[in-house]
């Protein structure tokens, strides 16, 4: 790893990258692996691979109890678990939905025929904006979906009076939210239900996952029986339904990662404080502060570029990154509704969308986790620091620099 103090050190102009091996966003938290391999070796000697197994089990136990909901159910993945909530919540027509958001929360949708309304954010929060959610409500109307965008809540409350006032069923996709909570209350908790992702991209995972959690009896009873092929006896089947279910090793994986989930969150969490401690006299560019009041996972590390003030924009910034193998990601430009088939059927979406459309093009999103540590960090923010504080300069010798950089270093 080369110090980078001067322009001509940048890889991007020709020097040798900060990093050898690409730095990604989302490198996967490994669990203590000899219990893992105990329970593999376990479920392997027990032939009970999936199919509701005491793995499975266990792992349902722990996180309803980690969340304090009756419910909280284990998928396959976070896509599908979304997919059969909206389902067995009875959802139709149009859903409200924002568009910041992972292309899952639309397809979701739309996947069963149910038409996603883009609803612009909160400028201050990057949610959806409750205060236009109700300006697009329909008679075909039949819910509301909130995401906790990067582990940050949603108005939980205004949305649920507004689902109240018009009779909607409200969840949220809390994708990104495992372990966070919401005045004081774990999120899981909220709507009618909450979806979370157990993808291997984020702070704890089974490989692929996801689940539902639920304080309702009754939809908890539905989307047991959908995620099973709709079985509720071994040759009745009681609905349509779908094969959702976690296997005995994602969910071996899961009791494994839970084992060491304050630490894969204190180290996020001093990552944030180093990111926060390195940024913060650089002018113009603004990092994501989580509300440190609140439970919270911190697991993505967003820095917000304002251009009239680093005069380099994102993108230029993400291109010297990746030259420098630093992958950073710019979840979640450009919004679902410039993405297919959305784009297609609603052109003119983003006219309504101004703060999706003026956030995509600024935030972006940095390595953390247990793979990044102080010194990587510290060389991260250096290229930023050097990048800003040379930033005509930089624009200028950009104009040469070609995009086929990044292509080649992906
Ligand atoms: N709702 C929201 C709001 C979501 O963000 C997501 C998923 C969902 C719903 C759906 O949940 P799942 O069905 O996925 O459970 C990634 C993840 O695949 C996706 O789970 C996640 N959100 C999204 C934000 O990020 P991509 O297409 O950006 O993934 P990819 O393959 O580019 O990987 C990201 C980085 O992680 C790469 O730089 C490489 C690194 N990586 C990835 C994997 C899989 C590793 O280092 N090791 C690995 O094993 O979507």
């Amino acid at each position: 790893m080369s110090n980078k103090t001067r322009l001509e050190h940048l890889a991007i102009f020709g020097a040798a990258p900060a990093f050898n091996e690409k730095l990604h966003v989302g490198r996967p938290n490994i669990g203590n692996r000899d219990r893992l391999f105990q329970r593999i070796n376990d479920l392997l000697d027990r032939r009970w691979l999936t199919n509701n197994g005491s793995y499975v089990q266990e792992f349902e136990q722990r996180i309803a109890d980690m969340i304090g909901v009756k419910h909280c159910i284990p998928m396959c993945n976070g896509t599908v678990a979304l997919e059969i909530a909206i389902r067995a919540a009875g959802l139709t027509g149009e859903v409200i939905i924002p568009s910041f958001t992972f292309i899952a929360t639309a397809h979701a949708l739309q996947w069963q025929e149910i038409t996603p309304v883009f609803c612009d954010i909160d400028p201050h929060t990057y949610t959806i904006n409750p205060w236009r959610v109700e300006a697009m409500i329909t008679p075909r109307t039949t819910g509301i979906i909130g995401v906790h965008l990067w582990g940050q809540p949603c108005n939980v409350e205004a949305l649920t009076e507004i689902a109240r006032k018009h009779n909607l069923k409200l969840m949220f996709d809390a994708a990104h939210s495992f372990g966070c909570s919401y005045n004081g209350q774990m999120i899981g908790n909220f709507g009618d239900a909450e979806v979370f992702s157990f993808h291997a991209t984020k702070f704890f995972n089974t490989f692929e996952g996801g689940a539902v959690a639920t304080n309702n009896d009754e939809l908890a009873g539905k989307i047991r029986l959908m995620k099973n092929f709709g079985f509720s006896g071994f040759e009745n089947v009681s609905y349509i339904g779908t094969n959702g279910k976690m296997s005995e090793i994602c969910a071996a994986m899961g009791l494994t990662g839970l084992e060491s989930l304050d630490e894969f969150v204190a180290v996020n969490y001093q990552n944030y404080k180093q990111y926060q401690h390195e940024v913060r006299n650089i002018p113009g560019v603004k990092l994501l502060t989580y509300d440190e009041a609140e439970k919270s996972n911190y697991q993505y590390i967003v820095l917000e570029i304002d251009q009239e003030i680093t005069h380099i924009s994102r993108d230029e910034l993400v291109k010297i990154f990746w030259a420098e193998n630093i992958l950073a990601r710019r979840y979640f430009y450009p919004g679902c509704h410039r993405m297919e088939p959305y784009r297609s059927y609603f052109p003119h979406a983003g006219l309504l969308l101004p703060e999706t459309e003026s956030l995509g093009k600024r935030v972006l999103v940095l390595p953390t986790g247990t793979a990044v540590g102080t010194e990587e960090i510290n060389k991260i923010c250096q290229i930023i620091r050097l990048v800003v504080q040379h930033s005509r300069e930089v624009k200028e010798r950009l104009v040469d620099a070609s995009e086929e950089l990044i292509r080649t270093r992906r």
